[in-house]
């Protein structure tokens, strides 16, 4: 049996919700950080042409949320009904509404539009949020057990912390979450990999 390897770029961004995943299993896999630009003979062997790229000896993937489901689904973390399932792409598709806007503003440099994202935009989503996860118990997303969706908004509140900028000023005021991110983080295997993985911009 072959390692799986992840293809990514040397960043978070759309490849570390799978390392994450990766990392909560416990398996051995080649975490494979790719240099910027993508070389042609990586591109030419992933489905699309990007990355994240995720192959084992079953499967060769494309595409971040779909890389996500197929490792969450193998560790019981990914549902185990139609509904949780739902449930719980509610929570993976939402941190991409948020990334959207904040690279828009932060790779343009537009401060106006930075300042809207933190003053507006992400209090928005993570008033709703808290107001979920409050109604969920406080503990998990989904179910009262750990679930995929416990991952990803982890990953989304942690993104928070890592930007420069002090945009984990945004999530002061929502204790609630903070509490999550820290208990989430500290899950032993998560909080080994966090220890050790690479500090990237983003
Ligand atoms: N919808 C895809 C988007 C993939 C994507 O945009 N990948 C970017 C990096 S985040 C990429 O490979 N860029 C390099 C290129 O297109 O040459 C996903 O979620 O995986």
């Amino acid at each position: 049996m072959s390692t799986p390897t992840l293809y990514y770029f040397d960043g978070r961004a759309r490849g570390e919700v799978s390392r994450l995943l990766l990392a909560y299993s416990g398996k051995k896999y080649t975490d494979l950080r790719n240099p910027f630009p993508l070389q042609d003979e990586v591109r030419a062997k992933t489905p699309f042409g990007q990355l994240p790229y995720y192959v084992d000896d079953k499967i060769d993937l494309a595409q971040s949320v779909a890389i996500e489901y197929y490792l969450a689904d193998q560790l019981q973390l990914a549902g185990s009904s139609t509904i949780e399932t739902a449930q719980i792409l509610q929570y993976s598709l939402l941190p991409g509404d948020l990334y959207a806007p904040y690279f828009q503003a932060y790779l343009g440099n537009d401060e106006a539009a930075l300042k809207t994202f933190s003053s507006e935009t992400a209090p928005k989503v993570f008033k709703k949020l808290e107001a979920l996860l409050v109604k969920a118990g406080g503990e998990h997303l989904v179910n009262n057990k750990l679930s995929w969706a416990d991952i990803s908004i982890f990953n989304l509140l942690d993104f928070f912390h890592q930007q420069p900028g002090n945009l984990v000023d945004v999530l002061q005021p929502f204790h609630v979450l903070l509490a999550f991110h820290k208990k989430i983080g500290s899950i032993p295997q998560l909080a080994e990999y966090i220890k050790v993985r690479p500090t990237t911009i983003f």
